[in-house]
């Protein structure tokens, strides 16, 4: 049980949950908590929102109407200070589960319809926060306690497509994955060559029309391969060995173009097909046998998934395959789908799941079963860091944060740089042979 009021001391008493309308990087509302102690610790978080959404995440409570295209969210900063804010003044800021338990429960709601998602998230990462600076400790360190802690290796994009760039390209994310670099520095300094030379190239072959979403170059390819060809070649245009030094991380976001088991593709292969689903697995197999691939996200859609088993199997364990929108950061769809065989890597962004615990407990489901899991950011992002504090203090191995363009990314891989100064393995990335591809 949480304490009683009166019975919580003052560094680690609620007084006060303040929400605030702020703006993320698409230029839409969003939700900042900020949360303080008696003793004067403060913590502070906003909610991330996405795209190309699984249909079991947690809905985001927005305004509707025609104010910033109904993405406003007045509604759900009401129902933090009419609602959350009351209940948790006056609790233990550090009874994080019992917290995030309150919060699920205030909702009532299986995907956090009432409430919204977008508060819930904000609120217990900013719990999670004022925590940490109750102990005087940063978020990394107090979630990490007295385990190891490691910067992990970043997941970085170069191209975006899909949802993210008006569907210029069917696939979603061109990533690159620093597989040779042994430490969190190099790997960043690898990438931003590869996005020089990869920016480089479009613009010399006059494929380059700025950025999309995430800060990922957004190209004017004709079919979806050519961007592939493109990558390796701005890898080499780096100095660096495709496969060796710097891989290619792909998320197909199938979801967005295919149901049922129907795939419709503008540019397969530079025209307009349906693609059944054992013939989108042939050409992402295809693709893993011809380019440096390491790790292929969301190969079929989230409804797909004797698709997803099927291609799993095929793809083989030194593969990664990662599971986003069928599994949404779900203790429970992690199990069913590791049951049937789909996916052997869990993507897990906490404002899928709402709370901060629940996001937890889908980590432990997926170390339970033999997976890994990558701490991912969402197309729309601020300045907020929390992500990165997760991915360290919880030891998840991999973090995908969008590309290295625009400070709401940068914010996040610089943060890993101020981290690192504090660690014990200071800027160690997890051994290759800690990964399928080692
Ligand atoms: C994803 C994310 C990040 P969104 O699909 O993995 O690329 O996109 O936040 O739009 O769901
Ligand atoms: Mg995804």
């Amino acid at each position: 049980m949480t304490d009683t009021p009166s019975s919580v001391p003052p560094t680690r008493r609620i007084a006060s949950v303040q929400a605030r309308r702020v703006w993320d990087s698409r230029g839409r509302p969003t939700v900042e908590v900020e949360v303080a102690t008696a003793a004067g610790a403060r913590g502070r978080a906003i909610a991330p929102a996405g795209a190309s959404t699984g249909s079991g995440e947690a809905v985001d409570l927005r305004d509707g109407g025609v104010a910033f295209g109904g993405h406003d969210v007045r509604r759900a900063i009401a129902g933090i200070d009419a609602s959350i804010a009351p209940a948790l003044v006056g609790r233990d800021v550090s009874a994080q589960a019992e917290l995030d338990a309150m919060l699920v429960a205030l909702d009532g709601t299986h995907d956090r319809s009432r409430l919204g998602g977008n508060a819930l998230v904000a609120t217990s990462m900013a719990l999670a926060h004022a925590a940490a600076a109750s102990a005087g400790r940063p978020l990394w360190a107090w979630l990490a306690g007295d385990a190891p802690a490691m910067l992990p290796l970043p997941e970085i994009q170069i191209f975006g497509g899909g949802a993210h760039a008006g569907g210029r390209l069917d696939l979603q994310d061109f990533m690159v994955v620093a597989v040779g670099a042994d430490d969190w520095r190099t790997a960043l300094d690898w990438t931003a060559e590869v996005y020089r030379a990869a920016g480089r190239l479009l613009a010399d072959a006059g494929r380059l029309q700025g950025v999309a979403d995430e800060g990922g170059f957004w190209p004017a390819f004709d079919d979806n391969e050519q961007a592939l060809t493109m990558l390796t070649r701005a890898i080499e245009a780096a100095g660096l060995r495709p496969g060796e030094d710097v891989a290619i991380s792909l998320d197909i976001a199938a979801s967005n173009f295919g149901r049922g088991g129907r795939y419709r593709m503008a540019r397969a292969d530079g025209r307009p097909r349906e693609l059944e689903s054992g013939e989108l697995a042939e050409l992402l197999l295809g693709w893993l046998r011809r380019y440096p691939v390491v790790s292929i996200e969301d190969p079929l859609a989230e409804d797909d998934l004797a698709g997803l088993a099927a291609f799993t199997a095929a793809a083989g364990p030194r593969v990664q395959v990662v599971l986003d929108d069928a599994v949404v950061t779900s203790a429970s769809r992690i199990r069913a789908h590791a049951a049937a065989g789909a996916g052997n890597t869990a993507l897990i962004k906490p404002n899928q799941a709402g709370t901060l615990t629940e996001s937890l407990a889908a980590l432990e489901a997926s170390r339970a079963l033999g997976w890994d899991a990558i701490v991912s950011a969402r197309s729309g992002e601020t300045e907020d860091t929390t992500i990165v504090h997760l991915a360290v203090g919880w030891g998840v191995r991999q973090l995908k944060v969008g590309s290295f363009a625009r400070s709401e990314r940068m914010a996040k891989w610089n943060e890993g740089l101020r981290i690192g100064e504090s660690l014990s393995e200071g800027f160690a990335l997890p051994p290759r042979s800690a990964f399928p591809w080692g």
